[in-house]
């Protein structure tokens, strides 16, 4: 007998920086999130699709649960946390130096979700083999999970018996997306978060989470146009995201350009502007109007 198709949607939570993004990006073979080595990377719900002949698993990476004060946070969280009612599956995602206290606020969150839910935990290559039986039983006792594993989102390890696991646990039902379908997310969307990913990567302390970006105009090739603005809250992170003689600004330009043109497979020519949106992670209005919404 020919095992039935399944498919479903699997979210993807867990603390800032834990790596899910990665995983995501890994599991696709594509680059749909962007990653970088500092919190708070992911700032909304991102759809990743794996097509395989006998299933369809739609991903959905979070941005990581925190505490958050100002409202660019509380929507972050919110999305994190709606997504697992979206759910057909959650994968809790945790790392090596998890405990159940930093826990224990995403556990509550579990409870209410109330869905069958697998226990990740990840860079088990930054672990001696031992240690990860032991931590995966430590974290076990946060919430009544269906199973556990220890990956590693870096050098794929763990991945594919948890691929097949995680069919296991989906229901029978139709592809949901055409089958060379990786993402949904619109490729303005997939620029903005490259140029966000440069800024995060290039500047420090409190500007990348002072940036919003956002694509003002996009005009196909060849070569692509695309006019794009960066949003900082005051007046002195502008002149640290343009830089001295606007080196800043180029170096994000470069780094963005590359990817665009990998992703969207023309040359690109990238304007970029920085303008100042005072406190706009602190204003529900602005942070909606930012495309957070
Ligand atoms: N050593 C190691 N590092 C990893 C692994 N997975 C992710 N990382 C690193 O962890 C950091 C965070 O990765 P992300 O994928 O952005 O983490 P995230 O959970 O999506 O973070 P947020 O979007 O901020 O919630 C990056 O520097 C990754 O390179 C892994 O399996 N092993
Ligand atoms: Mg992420």
């Amino acid at each position: 007998m020919v095992a039935p198709f399944v498919s479903g949607f699997v979210a993807i939570i867990g603390r800032p920086n834990v790596g899910k993004s990665t995983f995501l990006n890994q599991v696709l073979g594509y680059k749909v999130s962007i990653i970088t080595e500092k919190p708070q990377t992911t700032r909304d719900r991102i759809l990743g699709i794996w097509n395989g002949h006998d299933a369809q698993v739609i991903f959905l990476d979070t941005p990581g649960i925190h505490l958050a004060d100002k409202a660019l946070n509380k929507y972050m969280v919110q999305k994190a946390v709606s997504t697992t009612t979206e759910a057909d599956l959650i994968m809790l995602m945790v790392e090596p130096k998890d405990t159940l206290k930093s826990l224990s606020v995403i556990s509550d969150y579990l409870k209410k979700a109330n869905r069958n839910t697998i226990l990740v935990l990840n860079k088990i290559d930054l672990m001696e083999q031992g240690l990860v039986t032991k931590k995966l039983e430590e974290l076990n006792t946060c919430y009544n999970f269906i199973s556990s594993f220890g990956i590693s989102s870096i050098t794929g390890k763990g991945i594919d018996k948890l691929m097949e696991h995680i069919k296991t646990l989906l229901p029978e039902g139709p592809r949901y997306f055409p089958e060379d379908m990786v993402t949904d997310m619109p490729v303005r969307f997939l620029c903005q978060e490259i140029i966000r990913e440069k800024v995060f990567t290039l500047t420090r302390k409190e500007i990348p989470y002072a940036v919003a970006v956002m694509i003002e105009e996009f005009r196909e090739g060849p070569p692509t146009f695309i006019r794009g603005v960066i949003h900082v809250e005051r007046p002195s992170q502008k002149a640290i995201v343009i830089g001295r003689n606007g080196r800043m600004l180029k170096e994000i330009g470069i780094q963005a350009r590359r990817d665009i043109e990998r992703l969207i497979g023309d040359k690109v020519f990238l304007e970029l502007f920085v303008k100042v949106t005072k406190n706009w992670t602190k204003d529900p209005l602005k942070v909606k109007r930012m495309g957070y919404q």
